[in-house]
């Protein structure tokens, strides 16, 4: 009997999990493409020299116009740049990582998304509120981990 219920409970949530992305605003679609880290590397540095409009404690703050395609790169143990966005306005952001696996959590809302080297993910996002987010590493990837914090600024 344990073991039918089992069976039925896998293959419930097996169902649930495109009903989730569909109806529960869940899973976002992804565009995910290969890259290598030194491609994403050269893109993170022409958006940054291209729309940089200052610095926090060494990571360049980088305030994009509306609806562009924007970049966070992920290394250890940081994030970069900081991205000041305005608030109902829809992006493409790039997240990949340079070296390890990270995670990109939202804090404190409770937005994740793994960051793996080699796939560069593109999610269209539209921040609703405004406020300074953290982006927390939520995957261990090494001593400098628990320093792992990048913002994001909503105006
Ligand atoms: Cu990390």
């Amino acid at each position: 009997m344990w073991f039918s219920i089992a069976i039925v409970w896998a293959l419930v949530m097996f169902i649930m999990m495109p009903l989730w992305h569909v109806y529960g605003k869940q899973n976002p679609s992804t565009e995910t493409y290969k890259v290598t880290p030194a491609d994403f590397q050269k893109d993170v540095d022409a958006f940054i020299a291209k729309y940089k409009v200052g610095e926090e404690k060494g990571v360049p703050v980088v305030a994009p116009p509306p609806g562009s395609d924007i970049y966070l790169l992920a290394k250890q143990w940081s994030w970069s740049p900081v991205l000041k966005l305005k608030k109902g306005v829809t992006y493409r952001l790039h997240l990949s990582s340079i070296d390890v696996l990270h995670g990109f959590s939202l804090y404190p809302l409770s937005i994740n998304f793994m960051v793996i080297p080699d796939y560069e993910y593109v999610l269209t996002i539209t921040p609703t509120q405004a406020g300074e987010y953290y982006v927390v590493c939520n995957e261990y990837c090494g001593l400098g981990h628990q320093q792992m914090v990048g913002k994001i600024i909503v105006e």
